[in-house]
């Protein structure tokens, strides 16, 4: 993105920001409702009760969209559907009641041993032999069936439905596994190096929707999913500014996850281990996904991490992140500022130039995009300090700029925020 699109961007995400954070949040959100980060549905006996039934989601615009999505059985209708977090190596059962109008199913792609109702999962025909669904099916409006598997290699993985796809998919039958390392609650893989700060993991679930797909869907017409156009484009069931939102959001009832990534800078005694974000693509198109600021390390591709036959490491930084249909990526990610917070670390030196140093724009303190602070300037005299306790937010979103949008008005879509706070914390958070 060029420099002047990045200040329009930051200057829009300013709106957004004094809209949804923090005074709203703070009057309406209770404490408890202020949570950030992945929201793991956890089972000691790794048991999960599904239902697959309608529901409508916000969009920023004012919007309102007729879904269809798999909700935790006593919770009801979310998208997307919960986060199931489970334990490498252990048997899962999903048990998936339908209230749907027509027949739909999970697939486990990645799973071993996928059986449903005890039968090996497999492909359904009809009696002409035109395939029906990719595995067997709860029925229509009252039908339920029981999935069992064990679960893979450590790492994120989509479910999603495998009936009628192209049309179940696009309506909103999808959610994230997140299989944890036996043991390792907090690593990625079975790597140590793949370790993670505690409560810093973070679920990117990408998908899209075209509301004219839903419309006819919830007037029972013909739905023509070759002509589809999507116009939302959503982290966790929500598009920006939404995306900003605490988990649990009252005003966003049929969409529990937030996707704001809230850290601090890293510090080899104070803050050593890096954030982990899991991107999962669950539409139709890449998803070309990059924050501003800083790489971000993959270290797992479809459930399984990246390495050699002797268990080299073949981890890599990125900056943009493809994420193909279908295709998970689980990274790790953090924050460096050696030189504002550890000076005289930074191995190589480095003149750092007036164009590093922070940027204030009108009534805005923004930072440059470079890893290195440089020098922090007084606040004109005009102006008061417009964040909370001197953090910095860095935009990240999906570089193919018509998905940073609600229905074509820029910006918006998929697209959140990395916060990153000073190394003491901010007292009010
Ligand atoms: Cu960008």
């Amino acid at each position: 993105m060029r420099r002047l699109t990045v200040q329009r961007v930051l200057a829009l995400t300013a709106a957004a920001l004094l809209v949804t954070t923090p005074a709203l949040v703070r009057a309406q959100a209770s404490a408890a409702e202020m949570s950030e980060g992945a929201l793991c549905d956890t089972d000691p006996n790794q048991t999960f009760s599904l239902t697959a039934s309608d529901g409508y989601i916000s969009t920023p615009d004012g919007n309102s969209i007729y879904m269809w999505g798999y909700g935790n059985s006593k919770r009801g209708f979310q998208l997307p559907g919960p986060t199931l977090c489970v334990e490498s190596g252990r048997t899962v059962t999903v048990i998936l009641h339908n209230t749907l109008p027509e027949a739909t199913s999970i697939v486990f792609p990645g799973q071993q041993g996928v059986k449903a109702n005890g039968n090996p999962a497999q492909p359904q025909f009809d009696a002409g032999g035109s395939l029906t669904s990719l595995v067997q099916t709860a029925d229509a409006t009252d039908g339920s069936v029981t999935y069992t598997f064990t679960a893979g290699s450590p790492g994120s993985y989509l479910y999603e439905t495998g009936t009628d796809v192209d049309k179940q998919l696009q309506m909103g039958l999808y959610g994230a596994l997140v299989v944890r390392p036996a043991g390792h609650a907090n690593q990625v893989n079975d790597r140590a190096d793949s370790a993670f700060a505690g409560g810093k993991e973070y679920v990117f679930l990408l998908s899209e929707v075209d509301p004219d797909v839903h419309l006819a869907v919830e007037r029972h017409q013909p739905v023509d999913v070759n002509a589809s156009k999507s116009r939302y484009f959503m982290i966790n069931g929500r598009s920006m500014p939404d995306t900003l939102a605490p988990n649990n959001a009252p005003w966003l009832p049929g969409q529990p996850y937030g996707a704001l990534v809230h850290i601090k800078p890293y510090d080899a005694t104070t803050n050593p281990l890096p954030a982990t974000i899991h991107y999962l693509n669950a539409g139709s198109v890449n998803y070309p996904f990059h924050p501003h600021g800083s790489d971000e390390r993959v270290v797992n591709r479809d459930g399984h991490p990246l390495q050699g036959p002797a268990g080299q490491d073949l981890s890599y930084q990125k900056y943009d992140l493809d994420v193909g249909p279908g295709q998970t990526l689980d990274v790790l990610m953090d924050w460096r500022d050696v030189e504002q917070w550890n000076p005289g670390t930074n191995p190589i030196p480095t003149q750092i130039p007036a164009i590093t140093d922070q940027l204030l724009v009108g009534s805005d303190t923004w930072f440059s995009e470079s890893g290195y602070l440089g020098t922090r300037n007084p606040v004109p005299s005009n102006m008061a300090q417009n964040n909370e306790c001197g953090e910095y937010y860095h935009i990240a979103h999906s570089h193919a700029l018509e998905q940073a949008t609600n229905y074509g008005a820029a910006f918006g879509g998929m697209m959140t925020v990395f916060r990153i706070d000073p190394p003491a914390g901010c007292a009010s958070q």
